[in-house]
């Protein structure tokens, strides 16, 4: 019955994005690294995951945490070196565990070689491969605001123009105008593809073109402060990007069983804008959708969540589903309840684990590890850096994994680059191994129900009409049937069931045989997440 033989992982099974400063550190200088996430890939194994979407390996002068590229061929003398990063893509591989590459191709850092002599004269080769303009009486040439506050153009004194940053003014932007610039990129991706990476997480895709007839965005008061107060008409989402998608694809599609997944800003556009990147499922294979990680706990918000970006799925495109990443607070920090937090952390991990699109967590959501608390003196990052105290950045999230209750939760040997949570004497992996209870060992079940059920991984989802507080819906298959019933709230409920038919107990976090169910419908324990298969025997 579950022997499907066109298992596409991607698709059909469950992705982790790990922060690599953050998982484990090998080498004792207090940072994450390549050779800590090979030590830990039998814990991932184990865990059940079918691939990595490593956040950014690439050089860095890290003053956007990776995410301002000086080499795109090398790797960072933080997490190691080349050989490192193939030893862990072909350990991954022996595990049947894929990796996907960050690419972080809207903008270089400013210590980029191409930026280097771009910059250097008006007339060097590489002046075009980034975007540059004189100014317009006496001041930059549009009235464009960065993501992160500011004008999007520096003034460069050497060579008396502007350039273009869509973000910090040490992250110029690429001109992906121009066809060198094109070329280059797709070369490059080659280049990782020839090693074996299985695929990419590409970064603000639809930033990467902006209006060349330099047109101003008009002043917006609900674009909000990050937005710079003004709608993105001419900065974000241009014509043309369907062209570059359809040649980023190509590429992936000289290879056998490569991917990439869209990161794409959409802010005042809403989720359609994202679903668009999948076009008619030539673009992107996935596209991320970040409403959820805005969505206020409770049944009915994330069911509008839900049932909004499934009508937005192009016909050939296929949805993947996120709770944490590393820009916004833990889900287990933005739901927390007090000593209700962990209860929640299994109803989140039930939904995310049985909804139809593919799962991508986010390394310690497995074990329910909340954000750290930063202090000014711990701040890392930028946003962080240039905000605080009204933004406080994004280390909270992007905190080191707990091991176990030993110094430093066993993460490294000295202390690491940022704090850890203060609860790692409770919160950590082998203090959850040991606990059949536990979030990390409810997580386990879950993927290995979801690999042993093809109508989890590749069934239709319908939602269930049920009491407030709760959020119901089958997954059907052929001729099977789930039910997922899962109670947000922390009091007992009730759910209408069909009594004609006769269900079995899949996993529950509070049951593990059959309860009857009569016509009145089920009673639900408060937080209770329960998965039902119709019993045909
Ligand atoms: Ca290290």
């Amino acid at each position: 019955m579950s022997a499907e033989t066109d298992f596409i992982w991607w698709k059909h099974g469950v992705l982790c994005e790990i922060w690599p400063r953050s998982f484990y550190d090998s080498n004792g200088d207090g940072s994450g690294d390549l050779q800590g996430i090979i030590r830990k890939l039998d814990y991932l194994a184990e865990l059940g995951i079918d691939g990595i979407w490593l956040g950014p390996v690439n050089a860095s002068p890290m003053v956007d945490s990776g995410y301002d590229v000086a080499d795109y061929r090398s790797i960072d003398p933080i997490y190691g070196t080349m050989a490192d990063f193939e030893l862990l893509l072909a350990e991954a591989h022996k595990r049947g565990i894929h990796i996907i590459m960050d690419i972080v191709v809207n903008h270089t850092s400013d210590q980029h070689a191409w930026f280097k002599q771009s910059r250097s004269s008006r007339d060097n080769p590489k002046r075009d491969w980034y975007t540059w303009h004189d100014g317009k009486k006496g001041g930059p040439p549009t009235n464009w605001k960065a993501l992160v506050g500011g004008g999007t153009w520096e003034w460069d004194k050497h060579t008396q123009q502007y350039y273009l940053h869509s973000f910090l003014k040490a992250q110029p932007d690429l001109n992906w105008r121009n066809p060198q610039v094109k070329q280059e990129i797709y070369s490059t991706l080659r280049f990782w593809l020839d090693k074996g990476v299985d695929g990419f997480r590409c970064d603000i895709l639809n930033y990467f073109l902006k209006d060349e007839e330099l047109r101003d965005n008009p002043f917006s008061l609900a674009a909000g402060i990050f937005n710079g107060f003004q709608k993105h008409l001419y900065t974000r989402s241009q014509p043309g990007m369907e062209e570059i998608l359809l040649e980023f694809r190509s590429v992936l599609d000289e290879y056998k069983d490569r991917m990439m997944v869209g990161e794409v800003y959409v802010a005042q556009d809403g989720p359609a804008m994202a679903a668009a990147y999948m076009g008619k499922g030539d673009l992107c294979h996935l596209a991320f959708d970040f409403d959820l990680l805005f969505t206020k706990w409770g049944a009915e918000g994330f069911a509008a969540t839900m049932k909004r970006w499934y009508a937005l799925i192009p016909e050939q495109g296929w949805p993947c589903n996120v709770l944490s990443n590393h820009d916004q607070p833990r889900a287990v920090t933005r739901y927390a309840a007090g000593t209700d937090t962990m209860q929640r952390a299994k109803v989140m991990a039930a939904f995310l684990l049985t909804l139809k699109g593919t799962p991508f967590m986010y390394y310690g959501e497995e074990i329910g590890l909340p954000n750290s608390k930063i202090t000014r003196k711990d701040v890392m990052d930028t946003i962080g850096k240039m905000y605080w105290p009204i933004v406080k950045g994004r280390d909270g999230e992007r905190n080191p994994m707990q091991w176990n209750a030993g110094p430093q939760a066993g993460f490294s040997s000295v202390k690491p680059w940022l704090p850890l949570n203060a609860d790692y004497s409770e919160i950590n992996v082998e203090a959850q191994e040991k606990d059949p209870l536990s979030v990390l060992n409810f997580y386990r079940r879950l993927i290995a129900l979801r690999r042993e059920k093809p109508v989890l991984q590749r069934g239709g989802y319908e939602q269930v009409p049920s009491d407030k507080g709760i959020m119901a819906y089958r997954r059907t298959y052929r001729n099977e049937e789930i039910l997922v019933i899962l109670n947000f709230a922390g009091e007992r409920k009730v759910q209408a069931i069909d009594s004609s038919k006769r269900w079995k107990v899949l996993l529950g976090t509070q049951r593990s045989s059959e309860s009857a169910i009569d016509k009145d419908g089920l009673a639900v324990y408060p937080y209770e997440a329960l998965i039902l298969e119709e019993d045909k025997a």
